[in-house]
Formats: structure tokens, C-alpha cells, sequence
């Protein structure tokens, strides 16, 4: 009985539901024309994706988002914005074309209900619009950016749509070369204060000016090698940043340094071999905790079998599926931006698998905002991290310290303990060069081992200066214990003391 109840209520279901068929909500099927018999074609509906039926990302109507009306009505809550630029690349131009591509790759997300996430990004609450491209001149790179940045600024300074989830939309940027993220922080900074960035790259792209572009004119210094160091330079960004996916050669180790003074952490392409995506994962989560957060992604993140129409490609890199995989675990985040950047169409394959594969990416940056609302807050700092309070207040004469202090605390600890260590084990061996240890061990690999874990732990400066003394000390005693000349070749006193101005002097 409750069997055959459930099967007629299903029915009944089933005659409601097809009558009430929705005409202006057709799923996945186009209607041609207004209902017409005269050809046998019934309704006119008929079952196939609407290629090419909008012009926008996942075919969402292009929203004039340059105007001056801020009426209820012209509001929305998370914006899609074209950035066509390549004129501050190094490697092969072709990124202006980027938008319409990404566009075009998108035209399958018309109707978007994920099979992971068993939720509609294009349906859900927020008002999705596509605002076109930023008009950006391809004669003068500097102006382009400027206009760039008011666009950013003029599309995310009205209130959001759903004013009890969100105070401002928030944009995502198609590429343009990756310069135009300078632009977006820019814009993002007014309304968010610094926020750590997630950058999915190949490059690490905090190269000093003086490395890349500077020794040729102040003009050439800013380039899509160089934004994430002026947009350290200008506090755009959080020293809670991080790369992931970095396997490009840099010009030499100062750049990693650099890099690191820069506030990025760097998780490399073949990591992914050792820790796996979770792993990657997690350390991302780790590194951005408590701070609001800007994805952007290089293209050249995926390997070129997954992304060849880019302008520095470089091989050994990620599939598609593990940065999907990747960007769906950052969920719960507070991203309060991203971009897809770096697509340069002319070098695409006729499958267009780039556009592709930066339409999945861009889609799952929109999937990840739906997914977290993120309300502005009154101050810069409140929500951020306690850190950038603490930059905020002191940052003129404290920046450079506290920032090295906070990230190397750990380290720092390490090598303050080893060098109280190596501080007792001298004091209480002072005046007796030679004591006496258990057989095979002696004072001076005690020291060089301490002396090394200090070196690791502390880095460059400090740990220059201590190493240079350490030799110096176990030469002079050499040297005294065996009354000969210390050879310079034993201890590699001249080596290592050239390296720094102490070790130089303690040499004099
Ligand atoms: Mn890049």
C-alpha cells in the first residue's frame, strides 16, 4: 500500500513537474523560437549547450560596471573583469588576447552544479556579473595600468548586491600578462588592507628590479617578473605569503633571499612528488591562516601539456586536475580576490586546451568566493592578522625586524639556544684549548657542529659573522697547541673570514 502511495505521488510528480516546465530557465536546453507547429518541430526546445548564446564568462551577459549607477538594481556581488595586457612580459607577448579566450573556454559553465561540491556557483546567492574588459592601451604599459586600477576601483566601489553576506563585490581578473595583479592589489588594498597572496606560478615573480628590467630604465623595472616585489614595496601584501608550483631557475641565490624578504614562503612543482596535494594543501592553509587572501594563478603553474599557450612556459609543472584539486581544498578561506593570468591564445593548440584548462581555474576561483562570503571590515587590520597590526602601528621604524623576527622566530630560537650552547661549552673550556672528551670526539667538532646548526638555523648575516669567528678561534688554537703557523688552507681562515666585514676584521 505505502509502496503503491509513493509510486502515484511520484507520478503526480512527475505531470505537475512537466507541466509547469519553466521556459525562461531551460537548463542545459536552448529555445529556438516561440512555439510554432507549422514544421513539426514542437516547442522549439531543444537539448544542447548554448554555445556562443552570451558573450560573458560561462556565458553571463557583459554588465556595463563603469557607470555611475549604484541603484539596487546594478549591484552584484562578485565581478568578472578582463585585463588585456602583454606588454610588460619578458617572454612571448600574446596575453591581450587572453579574456575573449578564457571567455570563449568558458562557454560549457552555463549551468554549473558541481559534482564535488553538490553546489550551483552561477545559482547560489551571489549576483554574478561579467564586466567586460578594462579598456587598457597596449602603447604605454604604465598607463595601461593606471587604467586598470580605476576600473578595479570604479567595480568594486559600489555596495554589494547581498548587503547581509558581503559589503563590496569582488573581482575576478582574466589575464592580461601577470603585471596586471599589481593593479588588482592595488584596488584591493583600499578595501582590505594588505592581504597575503596565493600565488600559483612556475616563477616566483618577487625579482628585484635590479635583477630583472631596472638595469635598463626605471620604465622596464616594473614587468611580470617584478610586480610581487613593488607590491611588496608598496605594503600591498602580507609577509604570510606563499608561493606554489615554483620550478623556474632564478638568476642567483640573492633572489631566493630577496624572495623571502618579499614575505613569501615558496612550495615547489616536485613537491607535490613528496607531500602530495594534501599535503600542498595544508601548507598553504597554514601559511595564510587568519589573514584574507588573493589567489592568483599563473597559468604556466600547469605543465605546458595542460597550458602550452603561455608566455614563459616551463616544463616538469602540474596537471590541471591536481591545481583543481588544490584550489577546491583552499575552501573556507577568505579570498577576497584572484585572477587567472598569463594565457596568451596566439600559441594555443586547435583544442584550445589552455583556454580550456584557465576557464576550469577561473571557475573554481568563483566556486571558492560563492562558497565564503567575506565582509569588509571598518579597520585594515581587524580581521588580519595580528602581525600586520603590529606592522601597521610601527611600521616605520620596526617594519624590517619584526617582519624577519616573526617569520624566523622558529630559527631564531634554534640558534640563540645553539650559540648559549657553544657560549657554555667555551666558557667552561676557557684557558684549556685541549680538554679532555671521550676518545674520537674533541672540542673543536663539538663547536664546528654547533657553529653549523646555528649557521643553518639563523642565516646570511649572523650566521656569517659566527662562522668566521669559529674558524678564526679553531685556527689560533691550532696554531698554539701545535705552535706552527696556522695553514690557511686547513681552516680555510681567508675564505671564510672574506666573507663578511667582522670576519675581516677579527682576521686584522
Ligand atoms: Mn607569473
Amino acid at each position: 500500500m505505502k509502496q503503491q502511495l509513493v509510486t502515484l505521488a511520484a507520478l503526480a510528480q512527475a505531470v505537475v513537474g512537466l507541466s509547469a516546465y519553466d521556459y525562461n530557465n531551460p537548463g542545459a536546453q536552448v529555445r529556438f523560437w516561440v512555439n510554432s507547429d507549422e514544421d513539426g518541430l514542437g516547442d522549439g526546445v531543444v537539448t544542447q549547450m548554448p554555445f556562443l548564446t552570451g558573450a560573458g564568462f560561462a556565458t553571463l551577459p557583459i554588465t556595463d560596471c563603469f557607470g555611475d549607477d549604484d541603484s539596487e538594481a546594478a549591484r552584484y556581488d562578485i565581478a568578472i573583469l578582463g585585463a588585456p595586457h602583454d606588454t610588460t612580459t619578458t617572454g612571448r607577448p600574446g596575453a591581450r588576447f587572453g579574456p575573449p579566450a578564457i571567455r570563449l573556454g568558458s562557454n560549457q559553465k552555463t549551468y554549473g552544479l558541481s559534482v564535488y561540491t553538490k553546489r550551483d556557483a552561477l545559482k547560489d546567492w551571489a549576483t554574478i556579473v561579467d564586466c567586460g574588459d578594462a579598456k587598457m592601451t597596449w602603447l604605454d604599459n604604465r598607463f595601461a595600468l593606471k587604467t586598470l586600477e580605476r576600473a578595479h576601483k570604479k567595480v568594486s566601489g559600489r555596495p554589494a548586491k547581498s548587503s547581509n553576506t558581503s559589503s563590496v563585490p569582488r573581482i575576478i581578473t582574466l589575464g592580461g600578462d601577470h603585471t596586471t595583479t599589481l593593479a588588482a592589489l592595488r584596488a584591493t588594498e583600499k578595501h582590505w588592507g594588505p592581504v597575503s597572496v596565493i600565488h600559483f606560478d612556475s616563477h616566483v615573480d618577487t625579482w628585484d628590479p635590479k635583477q630583472l628590467g631596472g638595469g635598463i630604465s626605471d620604465y622596464a623595472a616594473l614587468n611580470h617578473g617584478t610586480f610581487l616585489h613593488f607590491a611588496h614595496e608598496e605594503n600591498l601584501i602580507l609577509n604570510s605569503s606563499i608561493h606554489a608550483g615554483i620550478r623556474a631557475q632564478v638568476i642567483d641565490a640573492s633572489d631566493m633571499r630577496h624572495d623571502k624578504d618579499c614575505g613569501f614562503h615558496v612550495i615547489t612543482a616536485r613537491d607535490i612528488d613528496f607531500i602530495g596535494v594534501r599535503g600542498i594543501i595544508d601548507r598553504l592553509r597554514k601559511r595564510v591562516e587568519h589573514t584574507r587572501v588573493y589567489i592568483s594563478i599563473d597559468i604556466d603553474v600547469l605543465d605546458p601539456a595542460f597550458a602550452p599557450a603561455t608566455g614563459t612556459p616551463e616544463a616538469g609543472g602540474w596537471s590541471s586536475r591536481e591545481l583543481l584539486t588544490i584550489l577546491a581544498g583552499l575552501d573556507g578561506l577568505e579570498i577576497i580576490g584572484g585572477d587567472v593570468v598569463e594565457v596568451a591564445p596566439p600559441y594555443d593548440n586547435n583544442a584550445a586546451t589552455t583556454a580550456l584548462a584557465a576557464a576550469e581555474v577561473a571557475f573554481a576561483l568563483l566556486e571558492l568566493m560563492v562558497s565564503t562570503p567575506v565582509k569588509e571590515s571598518n579597520t585594515h587590520e581587524e580581521g588580519n592578522h595580528l602581525l600586520n597590526s603590529k606592522i601597521q602601528r610601527s611600521r616605520r621604524i620596526h617594519l624590517v625586524a619584526l617582519q624577519w623576527w616573526a617569520d624566523e622566530y622558529k630559527s631564531a630560537i634554534i640558534g640563540g639556544l645553539s650559540i648559549v650552547i657553544l657560549a657554555l661549552v667555551l666558557w667552561h673550556y676557557d684557558g684549556k684549548l685541549v680538554p679532555r672528551l671521550s676518545p674520537g670526539l674533541d672540542l673543536e667538532m663539538l663547536v664546528v657542529a654547533l657553529v653549523t646548526v646555528s649557521r643553518v638555523a639563523i642565516g646570511n648575516v649572523v650566521e656569517a659573522c659566527i662562522s668566521q669567528c669559529a674558524w678564526i678561534w679553531i685556527a689560533k688554537s691550532h696554531q698554539q697547541r701545535t705552535n706552527t703557523i696556522a695553514r690557511l688552507e686547513d681552516f680555510k681562515l681567508f675564505n671564510e673570514a672574506s666573507r663578511g666585514f667582522l670576519g675581516s676584521v677579527a682576521l686584522l
